[in-house]
């Protein structure tokens, strides 16, 4: 049960630390890399051939600005990917948006929304509970868990 992070600068790592803590917590092995698809293309083809040999299952790929990174790896392999569009400039993460979920057909990448690196680390993980009956056992206490916390502290509130 493996997902490589991958991204395209160490100025995104912010973001993708919160993709990391989710899976420390759900106990999913990781692995976290900088490689970027413009700086370092031959870098990131020979890196993707390795981790599929190494049986990566999930790779979530985060990059800002024109943010070609997760289609780029998408186009190299077939585990699915999926992008963190990061808010890297002045159009406020809509660039890197819409640069990784208007991917043309047949090469997809699954986008969560901007800076939003936990939701990344969830999604793989549903993915791959779909394998791992004990993952889908963590997930699952996990949302009873949040549920309950909400659901123990509805007290009306003064506004
Ligand atoms: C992208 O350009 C990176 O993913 C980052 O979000 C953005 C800016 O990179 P730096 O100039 O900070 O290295 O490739």
């Amino acid at each position: 049960m493996k997902v490589a992070i991958i991204f395209g600068s160490p100025s995104d790592t912010p973001v993708m630390k919160k993709a990391a803590q989710v899976l420390r917590e759900l106990e999913v092995e990781y692995t976290a890399q900088v490689l970027s698809a413009h700086r370092t293309p031959e870098l990131l083809q020979r890196t993707i051939k390795n981790l599929e040999q190494d049986g990566t299952e999930v790779i979530i790929a985060g990059a800002g600005l024109a943010a070609h990174l997760p289609g780029l790896i998408a186009s190299l392999t077939l585990i699915p990917v999926i992008g963190v569009p990061i808010n890297s400039g002045s159009l406020g993460g809509m660039d890197a948006l819409l640069a990784m979920v208007q991917m043309p057909r047949p090469i997809p990448v699954a986008v969560v929304g901007v800076d939003n690196g936990a939701n990344a680390a969830y999604l793989a993980c549903q993915v791959l509970a779909l394998k791992y009956p004990g993952l889908k056992e963590r997930l699952a206490v996990f949302r009873a868990q949040m549920k309950a916390d909400l659901e123990g502290n509805t007290e009306k509130v003064e506004l």
